[in-house]
Parts: structure tokens; sequence; C-alpha cells
């Protein structure tokens, strides 16, 4: 490859309203400038130009457009819906036996409310086995591998700033059993943040301060990669999309997926009722014809608490990031580059200025996977019980803390076991019972009645274990 030309770029950046990123070139080594050119040569103009021109907008308002609830396959079914879900799952089940079916995950986060340094996934959040949520994760895929002997490929998107880690991390575990040819690693990409001014801000003398592009980033990052041919050239019709903080979410759920199938839809979601109207979960909603999430901070207040007739928040359908997506809509998306709304992030930033690092404020931008459900033109939105599927681990206590995640696993893994006739080993002082089912095992209560099992005595409880292993 060329160097980038220097005079090209100068010229490029100044006619943007850049130049002033030339201002340090003087003290850069020429091994800096080269670096530093290559970066620029990389920044899309056009796109920043646009970006731009988002700073001089008000803060990101839904309340402008009619937003309505979502239709939603509801929990409690009639018995159309009964016999609408029970060939879902047939049809789910076939998909998976096929190996129709790819594995999407977005662990390309910072993890920087967690406050964990090292990939998110990484984090061991077993309450008995203490297994990783990348290795919870793991062993789900390793139960379709072995149920329906197919090769359930892996699709793991990371960041260039968590990628080496997180292949390390796989590496070191041996793929936790799997196939190591079946994880495809993608990076997302990194774009550069700016000023309120929409000048683009510095890291160093020479190197732009550049952040995620957000998990919308994935779509793009998986035709870009490679990924989204790899999943064509195996024969895949479909992803199951999860995010790597939720050691709840069930990505091989036949309902799910032979709903998203039997209805032809292009990108499906999962929620689960709002646990109050403060909640940081977006809600799936309808603006006009198209289906859509709104993220909590973009909410209006009004809607945030508005109920309905029976009491109920009107908003509730709270967006657990598990999506069902067809290869085929993603295909159509990224053809020609992928037009998602950027949102807007402002933060205290230590950039460079002048000579010194100094905090300023400045504006991330990143595309959000949710906002493509627009495009979609049929989708189902299935209502999913948040004991069963959704516990993140977002903050490092609290709500949505590891302390709550175990807690919720225990709980629901409790339940299974009592259900199917176990005696429970004795509760800790919170009154929690220290169990943990094997996802290799059983995803839920009824498979997990069904199978042979066998409890497995650590020093800190139960661990129920399959008959064979
Ligand atoms: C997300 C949703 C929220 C709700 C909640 C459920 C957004 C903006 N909000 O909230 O509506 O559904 O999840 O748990 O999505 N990630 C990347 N690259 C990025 C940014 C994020 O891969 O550039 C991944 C990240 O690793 C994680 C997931 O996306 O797996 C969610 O990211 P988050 O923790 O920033 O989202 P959060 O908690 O604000």
């Amino acid at each position: 490859m060329n160097a980038p030309d220097e005079k090209r770029l100068r010229t490029l950046f100044a006619g943007a309203g850049q130049g002033h990123l030339f201002d340090e070139w003087g003290v850069l080594s020429p091994e800096e400038r080269a670096r530093f050119l290559t970066q620029l040569a990389s920044v899309d103009l056009e796109q920043v130009a646009v970006q731009a021109a988002l700073l001089s907008r008000g803060p990101e308002e839904a309340g402008s457009q009619r937003f309505e609830p979502p239709e939603t396959f509801p929990l409690r079914r009639d018995p159309r819906q009964q016999r609408l879900a029970q060939d879902a799952v047939a049809a789910g089940t076939e998909l998976l036996a096929k190996g129709r079916v790819g594995f999407l995950l977005v662990a390309g986060g910072q993890a920087s409310r967690l406050g964990y340094d090292g990939p998110k996934g990484a984090f061991q959040i077993g309450p008995v086995s203490q297994r990783s949520l990348f290795e919870i994760q793991a062993r789900r895929l390793l139960a379709v591998r072995e149920r329906h002997q197919v090769r359930a490929p892996w699709y793991v998107m990371t960041s260039p700033a968590n990628d080496a880690a997180t292949r390390a991390f796989f590496e070191q575990h041996h793929h936790f059993g799997l196939d190591p040819r079946d994880v495809v690693f993608f990076a997302q990409a990194m774009i550069p943040a700016m000023d309120p001014a929409g000048r683009l801000l510095r890291a160093g003398p020479g190197e732009l301060f550049l952040a995620p592009n957000g998990h919308g980033g994935v779509l793009l990052a998986m035709e870009r990669s490679g990924a989204l041919a790899d999943a064509r050239a195996r024969g895949l019709t479909q992803l199951s999309y999860f995010q790597v903080d939720n050691p709840l979410a069930r990505p091989a759920d036949p309902l799910f997926l032979g709903l998203h199938a039997l209805q032809g839809a292009g990108m499906s979601s999962k929620v689960v009722a709002k646990r109050d109207a403060a909640e940081k979960v977006g809600v799936i909603g309808r603006a006009g014809d198209k289906l859509g999430c709104i993220e909590y901070s973009d909410l209006p207040a009004a809607l945030r608490e508005e109920r309905d007739d029976s009491g109920e928040l009107r908003f509730r359908a709270g967006n657990i990031a598990v999506h069902a997506i067809e290869i085929g809509f993603v295909e159509r998306l990224t053809r020609g580059g992928l037009l998602l709304p950027w949102h807007l992030a402002r933060k205290k930033m230590l950039v460079w200025e002048r000579g010194e690092l100094v905090q300023r404020e400045g504006i991330k931008f990143e595309a959000f996977v949710f906002d493509a459900l627009a495009a979609s033109e049929r989708s189902v939105t299935l209502e999913v019980a948040r004991s069963e599927e959704f516990s993140p681990v977002k903050n490092a206590s609290g709500e949505d803390s590891p302390a709550s995640a175990r807690r919720d696993l225990c709980r629901l893994h409790a339940e299974w076991a009592r259900g199917a006739g176990f005696e429970l080993p004795p509760p800790d002082p919170e009154g929690l019972h220290p169990i943990e089912v094997d996802p290799l095992l059983a995803e839920d209560a009824e498979t997990f009645r069904g199978r042979p099992r066998r409890p497995l005595i650590t020093e800190r409880g139960h661990f129920y274990v399959h008959e064979h292993h």
C-alpha cells in the first residue's frame, strides 16, 4: 500500500474545517507522522460532515412522532396463540437441527459502568461454577452442537480495544470446547469523536480520539469482515443476536426462532415487561408503520410514566436486546453502506489540546442495531419472562450487577430443581440455594425435567450436570 499523501490529506482536512489536526505536526517523529496519516486516510469525511450537522439539532426526542406500543406475542396465550407456539417450536427446532442458525454476539462494549478491566465476557458470573459470561454462552452453543450434530457457528463482535484480549481469552480456554473454526471473531469500526463545534478531537498530538461505533456497527462489520459471506457459505438463513452482558439470554430458543421464521420476518425482538418506569431499558414501539426502539434516555417522561386501563405501564415492552435476524435482511441493509441513524453521547473526555491532555466535553457517535427494525417489513415481538431470560450485568453493585445476576441464576435453577423433585442444598445467609444448572444439560424447566441428570456436589453447593459427562 502506498503511504498516504500528506499534502492531499492536509488539503482535504483543511477543506472540511479540520485543519487543526495538523497544528502539532512539527513535533511528530517520522513514524508518528506516518501512523497519523494512515489514521487520517481512513476517516470518512462525508460521514464526519453528516455527524457534525447533527450537533446543532436539539436533544433526540421521540415525542414529536406518535409512538404506540407494539403488538406482542404475549406470555399469556389464547388457544390460537398456543397452537401457533407449538408450530413455532417445531419450526425453530427444525432450523436448529438443519444447521440454519448462526449465533451473533456483540461484545465490543467497554464495560465502563461495571468497572472491569478486560472484555466483559471474561467476567466470572457462574454462582457455583465461577464460569465466565463467555463460557456460559459457549455451553449453550455446545448444547446445540451435541443435540443436533451441527456446527452452530458463533460470530463474536469485538472492538479494536478488546479484540486481542477477547481472542486470547478464548484461546486460553480452548474455545470452551467449541471448534475454533466455528468461532468467527470480527472487530467493529472505531470512529472519531468531536467537540461541540464539530472539530475532531485528538488523544495525542498525532492521534485521533476514536470510539466504537455502537452495536449498530455489527451489520456493516459483518459484511466488511467477510463474516456475512461466511454465514451464507455455511448455508445459514438466520442469526440469533444477543449481548454479552446477559447470562440468562437463550440464543437457541426454538420458539423465538420459529415464530420469526413462520412470520417471514426480517428482524424480530424479545421483550420483558419493564420492572418500573425508571428501568434503564429501551422500549419497543411503533411510530407510524415502522417498528423501533426508543432508548431509555430518549423516552419523554410523559410516555415513560403513562399507564393503560389495566394500570400497567403503556410502554412496557422492555428491549432485552435479543433479536432474530435474517441473513438476507442483513445483506439487503448493508448493500451500498448502511444508513442507521446516529445517536449522540455527550461525555467528558480526556483529549489532547495545545500540547497537553485536558478534560473537554466531547461527542461520541453510535449506531444502534434496533434501528434496523424500521427496515423490517414484518417483525415478531415476543414477550418472555424476565426471571427466565433477562438479568444483565451492567453495574458494579445494586440492580443489574454481578450480585443480582447470580441471585437470579440461583433462583431460576432452584425452581427447576425443586420442580423436578430434587432436594435443594441449604440456603445461604441471604436465603439463596447455591445451585447452577449447566446450560449443556438444560435451558428451561421442561428440558431439565426430561433429561437424565446428576447433582455434582462442590464445596459451595450443588452443580447439576448431564449423566454422560
Ligand atoms: C442496552 C440497550 C437498552 C436495553 C439494554 C438491555 C442500547 C443503546 N441500549 O443498554 O435499550 O435493551 O441493553 O440490556 O443498546 N456493544 C458493542 N459495541 C458498542 C457498544 C455496545 O458491541 O459500540 C455491546 C456491548 O458489548 C453489550 C451491548 O452492546 O453487549 C450493550 O451495550 P451497552 O451496555 O452500552 O447498552 P446498555 O446497557 O446501555
